[in-house]
């Protein structure tokens, strides 16, 4: 009754109106699981394709009529007759059928769509909320949201040349508790961008997109925030940096436009350093560029005890690329994006191994989004005790806040929001 008899895809929006691809697969039962695949803008090099028609005519050369042609007429008639919980063996056959290293042959877009949709099928025929079908009974671990209330870098067209300025409220007692906070938060900071004459429209991840510069001008509104709202920085509440600088990152010198700074590695270290002096952070995501590997061995070394340091770009979701920053020590925690790698295994194969190696693991969302709200239940059947989804506005990253209330409420009794000394064991706290 699990047995895939359709599959099929079509072109849909992502919320930045950018076409995606949304795939359904049905089974003999007449169950139906359906998947939207999301999109990034500040892309890793070494990610794998996200397959684009390039045909000017349509979309400015974003359509993606080929990716779902992939899933109609190459993709379906392999999968068909499969047992839908045999994941492992469907994404093998996904892998095998594209056969390139990075999926650029059928699109990971394409394979993302058939690989989601099918964990979706097989838990609506299991009777399983998503999270306990592929955590089981050991899902129960809530995350601790990182809050992206001003948007920078690729995302918005100021001039901030980092990225996400996120809220971390790990001093909640509950999700709901952390985003209750967040929320509370964005609105004081919102009001308080008013009082300073600022614009208070959004980026693409719905963070505020305020035309400053300055790097410490944007954490100060963060804690200002915080503290019009009543509550503690670095105490209830801690802010967190994707610096997502790959972009930045041109012939050896970090060069970040917008506040007219150049850096070369150890330099750009040291600003780091200097911002955890002054300011309550907790994660550092993707502070030096994807193939500096041996500036993050350093940066790991002198400030791995002090913060999380997060790989995005470098890991790319990877198994290979984990494992090689595991053996050289480049980092402490690993992002994770299904649309990176393209499959649900893999990116299973990723947090596990990331785990393994007592690393934070931090579920990430991609800047065009959907109102899939998949990584939710990622989040919880992994126990990785952290998501990162964007800010407490825009119902594409809302859905994924709102299925995490329901979540949490299903598993009343059993569920644990962790304190940050479990999800953060290397950092130091004050009141541990
Ligand atoms: C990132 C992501 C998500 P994008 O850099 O972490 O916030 O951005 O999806 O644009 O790559
Ligand atoms: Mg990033």
């Amino acid at each position: 009754m699990s047995i895939i008899t359709g599959c099929w895809a079509r072109e849909v929006l992502d919320s930045r109106g950018i076409p995606t691809v949304e795939v359904e697969i049905e089974l003999n039962s007449g169950i139906i699981g359906r998947a939207i695949v999301p999109s990034g803008s500040s892309k890793g090099t070494h990610e794998v394709l996200e397959l684009r028609d390039g045909d000017e005519s349509r979309y400015n050369g974003k359509g993606v009529l080929k990716a779902v042609e992939n899933v109609n007429s190459v993709i379906a008639p392999e999968i068909l007759e499969l047992d839908a919980r045999d994941q492992a063996g469907l994404d093998q056959i996904l892998i095998e059928l594209d056969g390139t290293k990075d999926k650029s042959k059928l699109g990971a877009n394409a394979i993302l769509g058939v690989s989601a949709a099918t964990v979706r099928a097989a838990s609506i025929f299991l009777g399983l909320p998503l999270y306990q079908y592929i955590g089981g009974i050991g899902a129960k671990v809530m995350p601790i949201p990182h809050v992206n209330v001003i948007n920078g870098g690729a995302h918005a067209p100021n001039r901030l040349d980092l990225q996400e300025f996120t809220l971390v409220p790990a001093g909640a007692k509950s999700f709901r508790e952390a985003i209750r906070m967040s929320s509370e938060i964005f609105h004081a900071l919102k009001k308080y961008l008013i009082s300073k004459g600022h614009i208070t429209s959004v980026g693409d991840e719905g963070g505020f997109a305020p035309n400053i510069a300055s790097t410490e001008e944007a954490f100060q509104a963060l804690i200002t925030g915080i503290e019009l709202a009543r509550y503690i920085p670095g105490d209830d509440v801690y802010v967190g940096l994707d610096a997502a600088i790959s972009d930045l990152h041109v012939d050896g010198i970090y060069n970040l436009p917008g506040e007219n700074k150049k850096f070369d590695t150890d330099s750009i270290i040291e600003f780091y350093s200097d911002l955890l002096h002054k300011y309550p952070i907790i994660s550092i995501e993707d502070p030096l560029a994807e193939d500096d590997w041996n500036g993050w061995v350093k940066i790991n070394k002198e400030l791995g005890d002090k913060v999380q340091i997060v790989g995005d770009d470098i890991f790319v979701t990877d198994i290979v690329r984990i494992q090689k920053g595991i053996t050289l020590g480049v980092s402490n925690a690993a992002l994770i994006k299904l649309n990176q790698i393209g499959t649900v295994s893999e990116t299973l194969d990723a947090i596990e191994l990331a785990q393994r190696a007592a690393w934070g693991t931090v579920i990430s969302h991609r800047s065009g989004e959907t109102e899939d709200d998949f990584i939710a239940d990622l989040a919880v059947s992994t126990n990785t005790g952290q998501i990162k989804t964007g800010s407490v506005q825009r119902s594409e990253r809302i859905v994924k806040y709102n299925r995490l209330f329901r979540i949490e409420e299903q598993l009343e009794g059993i569920s644990v929001f962790p304190k940050a000394k479990d999800v953060f064991p290397h950092l130091k706290f004050k009141n541990t």
